[in-house]
């Protein structure tokens, strides 16, 4: 009808100048209209962005807010064929998402997609979560849990790279909600981001709100305070929390006390899993040099198949926006059981890095791996 009514429109008007603009109204309305719900591909595509001048800037993504609803009560763009699992609620006049599940064996997933600007280099996902009751099957691979999880699509579709570390709950119920976030580098290739959030044999309650995406965000890394407190392990908040880290995985990272001292404890049963704990240090332009040092113990272990698969303090250097420089660093690590020991090791800062990575990690290796006293400090 409106098309028909708009060609009648085009016609009638003589001037050849107003031809053309009626032309391109025309051209516009059909685009329009073949972007309407009749003809929408079954993924929402966040329509192409801008080039980002401004570095940290959140991108618009209405989608992650769940406050915009279809007819049927679904949240706009995003793919829902469990009703019955997947639910939008509302809490003083916010709506967010709602999975559910009760089978060990089953999956409760959803998803949608997003167009990435070319000029992103890496990327942030932030999201807010909150789990009642979070259970793994115990028989679950290690990447099976309640979790945001995204992953980098070429023009066909496929999934480039690695799977990026999700946003994720594995256990237990929530005091509030938690928020988490991810940096990952934007493979070359990639064209939009496919975005997942599911309950992979996973049981319980597992709610989800304000999923944003930042192109280029600056790394909040934290000046190196002197000597490191934050690497004692002896400042808790009143969750458990050390100062200075935000544990997210309360399955396998815990901190224990002995004798009046505390200290951090990962813990993994599955060769395929990788348990990390972040912190992102700021660097002075000054230092060429850092020493790291850290005293560490383990049992029950069982390296991986390759060389670096063990458990370390592992460490990277990063521009601002979280580019790593991709030289390998040797690890402070162990390769067998030990009582306490102490390592350390002195590294060349790459010139143009701003941030330190460092991060207690069990890395494809099974057992129990404490970590306490890291020492960060500039060789000046
Ligand atoms: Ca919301
Ligand atoms: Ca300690």
């Amino acid at each position: 009808m409106m098309r028909k009514r708009m060609v009648r429109l085009g016609w009638s008007l003589r001037h050849k100048a107003s031809q053309i603009v009626s032309f391109a109204l025309l051209l516009l309305l059909l685009l329009v209209g073949a972007a309407s719900p009749d003809d929408a591909v079954p993924h929402a595509v966040t329509p192409v962005l801008p080039a980002q001048d401004k570095l940290n800037q959140v991108v618009d993504f209405p989608e992650g807010t769940f406050e915009e609803l279809e007819n049927n009560g679904d949240p706009v763009g995003w793919v829902i064929a469990d009703h019955q699992h997947i639910k939008v609620l509302q809490e003083k006049g916010n709506a967010f998402l709602q999975l559910t599940n009760d089978n060990m064996e089953g999956t409760v997933s959803t998803e949608t997609r997003f167009r990435m600007n070319a000029a992103w280099k890496t990327i942030q996902v932030r999201a807010r979560l909150f789990g009642r009751r979070i259970q793994r099957n115990p028989t679950a691979g290690s990447w099976e849990s309640a979790k945001v999880a995204f992953f980098f699509l070429d023009r066909r579709d496929e999934i480039l790279g690695y799977w990026p570390q999700p946003l994720e709950l594995r256990q237990g119920t929530s005091t509030g909600w938690n928020e988490q976030a991810t940096i990952e580098e934007v493979p070359p290739g990639t064209v939009a981001l496919r975005l997942v959030v599911e309950m992979a044999k996973t049981t319980g309650e597992f709610e989800v709100d304000d999923i944003q995406i930042t192109g280029n965000p600056l790394v909040p890394a934290v000046p190196l305070e002197k000597g490191f407190p934050a690497g004692r392990f002896e400042k808790l908040d009143a969750t458990g929390n050390p100062a200075g880290w935000q544990i997210t995985d309360h399955e396998r990272i815990h901190v224990l006390e002995e004798n009046g001292n505390h200290f951090l404890r990962l813990t993994n049963k599955d060769v395929t899993g990788d348990v990390m704990l972040p912190c992102y240090i700021r660097l002075d332009a000054a230092w060429k040099q850092l020493k790291i040092r850290a005293r560490m113990r383990a049992s029950q272990l069982q390296l991986g198949q390759r060389f670096w698969e063990t458990p370390q303090i592992h460490y990277t250097f990063r521009d601002a926006i979280g580019q790593d420089f991709h030289a390998y660093m040797p690890p402070l690590e162990l390769r067998q059981d030990s009582d306490w020991v102490q390592r350390e090791i002195t590294t060349d800062v790459p010139a143009g890095a701003t941030v330190l990575k460092l991060m207690p990690r069990l890395l494809w290796a099974k057992g129990v791996f404490d970590v306490d006293d890291i020492v960060v400090e500039p060789v000046l």
